[in-house]
């Protein structure tokens, strides 16, 4: 295997940064956002069964609350060596959390896992043995492997979302997927020397995904555990922070620049919707001519397109131009259209005598095959076999 410029420059700074003597055989790297009543017990856990001079704990920390203070003062009592890294941007939310943690671990194994207690500390030394005895880089906590279970999902709602996204993913990434049954894991032991720190950009929860999609590492085990209850405290995964899990799919299975054309076809096909709703208020309800309520009606849809493109697809590229700039731009391009949906329309509703709604369709779908033969033929020139 070839090592890349970034996996050498990740190697050089770890080098750099501390003597050979001091890298450990594990790292626990434990995200927490708010998590103040669990760091005792978890402390208390993790020390029971990690040897102290081979072992470190590292806390990688975006709380609002005391967790930090909580923890410094826990770790005096902790015969294992402990840190907490506080961030001050919480960068890529919980996965910018971990992946930081792996840049600043010492151990030849990174483990990751949560405060709560809902991975069970035990845990932790059997995935490392399992991925030292096994030749693994990458050893899965997994729910739904053999003797592993779900049953600490608080209710019936967490559990449709958890087995539905899990279903998702492994279908959009059938085969990296085929050997890990529980992707959506937060509990795992990844080997420091198969990481690329560099080429993962996280988004939220799913850090996991991030690691196998992007890092593919060589041999992946799995070892069933029981997912336990929360010990204290709330979670913090939200309705948003599904919306940035399917988000995050689409990234990783398309890039960005392609996730954004499917996003821009999705948003166009809803404008349908507004097109035509406005065209029957104008033409058959109000009894204004076709032509000028098609005209608006054009509008009224460029206009929602243009709201939830600018609002959805292009939220953090909004700084370069302003709103008014924006808009406008999108506003004749939207509308150019209309030089040949108008005539086509005034000879189908005109000529032909088709019903107003149908022949508006028909246009927009005429000029929806047209502008993509022009696209595909004219602007790119792509060959037919
Ligand atoms: N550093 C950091 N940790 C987070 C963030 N969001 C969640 N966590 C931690 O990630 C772990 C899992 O979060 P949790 O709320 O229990 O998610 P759930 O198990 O899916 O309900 C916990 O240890 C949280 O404290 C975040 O934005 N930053
Ligand atoms: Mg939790």
């Amino acid at each position: 295997m070839t090592v890349t410029t970034a996996r050498r420059a990740t190697l050089l700074g770890r080098i750099g940064e501390l003597p050979v003597e001091v890298a450990v055989r594990q790292t626990v790297v434990v995200p927490t956002f708010n998590e103040r009543d669990n760091i005792p017990v978890l402390l208390q856990r993790l020390a029971a069964v990690l040897p102290p001079d081979e072992s470190e704990i590292l806390f990688v920390d975006d709380s609002t609350d005391d967790t930090p203070e909580v923890i410094r003062e826990q770790a005096k009592h902790c015969p294992v060596p402990v840190t907490v890294h506080h961030r001050r941007n919480a960068t890529g939310g919980l996965g910018g959390a971990v992946v930081e943690g792996m840049r600043r671990a010492h151990g030849a194994w990174i483990v990751v896992m949560d405060a709560d207690l809902q991975h069970p500390p035990e845990i932790v030394p059997q995935l490392v043995a399992a991925g030292v005895r096994d030749g693994a880089d990458l050893v899965v906590g997994s729910r739904k492997a053999g003797g592993g279970s779900s049953d600490g999902l608080d209710n019936g709602y967490r559990r449709i979302v958890s087995g539905g996204s899990t279903l998702t993913t492994k279908v959009v990434f059938r085969n990296a997927l085929l050997r890990v049954s529980d992707p959506m894991s937060g509990l795992f032991a990844v080997r420091a020397s198969s990481l690329e720190v560099a080429e993962l950009q996280p988004l939220g929860y799913k850090i996991l995904l991030e690691l196998i999609i992007r890092n593919r590492p060589g041999r992946i085990i799995e070892i069933p555990y029981a997912f336990q209850p929360r010990h204290a405290g709330e979670s913090k995964s939200t309705l948003r922070e599904g919306l940035r899990f399917l988000k995050h799919l689409a990234l990783l299975r398309f890039g960005a620049r392609r996730g954004r054309m499917i996003g821009f076809g999705l948003i166009g096909l809803s404008g349908l919707i507004p097109n035509q709703v406005v065209l029957w208020l104008l033409a058959s309800v109000l009894g204004v001519h076709y032509l000028p309520a098609a005209v608006l009606a054009n509008m009224v849809a460029v206009t929602w397109n243009f709201a939830l493109i600018d609002s959805l697809l292009y939220r953090n590229h909004r700084h370069r131009r302003s709103l008014a700039g924006r808009f406008t731009r999108f506003f004749v391009m939207g509308n150019a259209d209309l030089l040949l949906r108008v005539p086509l329309l005034a000879l189908l509703v005109g000529g032909l005598h088709v019903g107003v709604l149908t022949a508006n369709l028909v246009t927009l779908v005429v000029s929806f095959v047209i502008r993509f033969l022009i696209l595909d033929r004219v602007i790119y020139l792509v060959r037919q076999r």
